[in-house]
């Protein structure tokens, strides 16, 4: 059905699309090619929710006439009015003769309207060429649009032996440079990031986008705190959130390089968080909104442990207070009753209560409340109401228990996990903590998307099976 031409005009759609990759969010990522017989004459591809769709865009490129041609589309037309018109239109009246696309679009305002509409028209229309790559290049707005969800990809780094760091703590740095800066691509096509309190207190990270010739907005910075522990000098509450930036962020001096440039872009992530929930739109450069998922349940916060100081406790236990944070202390299994657990749970005045949740909302900072399910927060909750904030791709860069939880109750849909040619030996900490199985036959299975090399460290892409 398809010409040799036809799967290289789609090739360079894709290609096209792909240009799209880190600033359509959360519009999908789409190109568009037009055709003469087997001459391009036309170009384009959708950069920025807004603006031109891609169809326009190449309809605008030709240099020649269009009409009788031929369109390839990397995602069906739209037919509805949303920011901008229904491309449809712009076809039909360009008098486009044949359009080809590569996969249905899963919006209902558009799915199989789009090329219903071209059909009436009096086109030719072929679906389904080079589907699977379409399909791949917007796996998250897919999976939104159909189910609600985003697409939750878990970033993971890890040393030959299955460990993330020394016992003690020590991680940074496990993979090398390159590693580090394809991470930095995950983050930049992504529509948010994803960590835990526990990473916020042991690795006080900025989760932004720090990638050379970035040109998107910020993702959204996402922290699953049950119990309101982040301390509020926390580096990820000082970029891009709060009109004061970095200067009312208690740990300022820990922000580093990105203060300014985190500072500067504070009012716009901070409108963002607090109009719409941090979906935001418009071009933040320093760093995204912010928003904290709580237990519904919250208990009062520590009040000494929101310093700004990231505590020396062990990550792991950290990372598992924070999705146990809704259970009362009596009930705390002993493993979880932690000294600094024990220390929060002497502090449970009503003005506790109060005082950090208006210290993040002065931040900007949007708290969101989530049912906690025996203690654990909905995961589940947390994922559909990213969902409804436009979410596409989540990027999950957290400790070994979140990202258990997340495995446990079946939520992961790819892991990115790099691994660097060390050994750090038995002592060190585990990648994911999971429960213990009494059979292979339980083995938690994953096929192999794709490797690929980084330097020294290999980049291995899984998807659960
Ligand atoms: C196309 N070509 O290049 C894109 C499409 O608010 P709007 O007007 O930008 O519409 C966004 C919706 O349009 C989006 O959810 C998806 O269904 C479709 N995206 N369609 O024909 C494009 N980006
Ligand atoms: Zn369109």
């Amino acid at each position: 059905m398809f010409t040799e031409f036809d799967r290289l005009a789609m090739t360079q759609a894709l290609a096209l699309a792909e240009r799209g990759l880190e600033t359509t969010h959360p519009n999908p990522r789409v190109g568009c090619v037009i055709a003469q017989g087997d001459r391009i004459i036309g170009e384009g591809f959708h950069e920025r929710a807004g603006e031109p769709h891609a169809e326009v865009m190449a309809l605008r490129s030709a240099k020649e006439p269009v009409a009788g041609a031929t369109a390839y589309v990397t995602l069906e037309p739209c037919s509805h009015h949303g920011r901008t018109p229904p491309c449809v239109n712009a076809l039909i009246e360009a008098r486009i003769a044949r359009v080809v696309f590569a996969v249905q679009d899963p919006n209902p305002r558009v799915s199989g309207q789009g090329a219903d509409a071209l059909l009436r028209a009096g086109m030719t229309v072929e679906a389904g060429l080079m589907e699977n790559e379409a399909t791949e290049l917007n796996i998250g707005f897919m999976k939104r649009m159909k189910d609600g969800l985003p697409w939750v990809r878990v970033k993971l780094a890890m040393s030959l032996d299955g460990r993330t760091a020394l016992a003690n703590g020590a991680s940074q740095w496990i993979t090398g440079e390159a590693a580090r800066a394809d991470v930095q691509r995950w983050r930049a096509r992504c529509s948010a990031i994803m960590t835990g309190v526990g990473t916020v207190l042991a690795d006080d990270p900025q989760l932004n986008v720090r990638a050379a010739g970035f040109k998107g907005r910020q993702p959204l910075r996402v922290v699953l705190d049950a119990r309101l522990r982040s301390p509020v000098g926390a580096k990820v509450f000082g970029g891009g959130v709060g009109a004061g930036g970095g200067a009312g962020v208690g740990g300022g001096a820990g922000v580093g390089g990105a203060a300014g440039v985190g500072g500067a872009a504070g009012v716009g992530g901070a409108a963002a968080a607090g109009v719409d929930g941090g979906a935001g739109r418009g071009a933040d450069p320093g760093a995204g909104p912010v928003v904290v998922f709580a237990a519904a349940s919250a208990e009062p916060p520590d009040q000494n442990s929101v310093s700004g100081v990231a505590p020396s406790a062990d990550d792991a236990t950290w990372a598992g207070a924070a999705l146990s944070g809704a259970i009362p202390v009596d009930r705390r299994p002993s493993a979880q009753a932690s000294t600094v657990e024990s220390t929060a749970a002497k502090s449970d005045s009503p003005a506790d209560f109060r005082v950090p949740r208006a210290a993040l909302s002065g931040k900007g900072v949007r708290i969101e409340e989530v049912p906690s399910d025996d203690g654990y927060l909905d995961l589940p909750a947390v994922l559909k109401k990213l969902g409804e904030m436009e979410v596409n791709e989540v990027l999950v860069e957290a400790g070994p228990t979140l990202a258990g939880q997340l495995l446990t109750t079946f939520l992961v849909d790819e892991l990115l996990l790099y691994v660097a040619p060390k050994l750090l030996g038995p002592q060190g900490r585990p990648l994911v903590n999971l429960p213990e199985l009494q059979s292979l036959q339980d083995a938690w299975g994953f096929s192999l998307f794709d490797a690929k090399r980084f330097g020294d460290d290999l980049r291995l892409r899984l998807r659960p099976k």
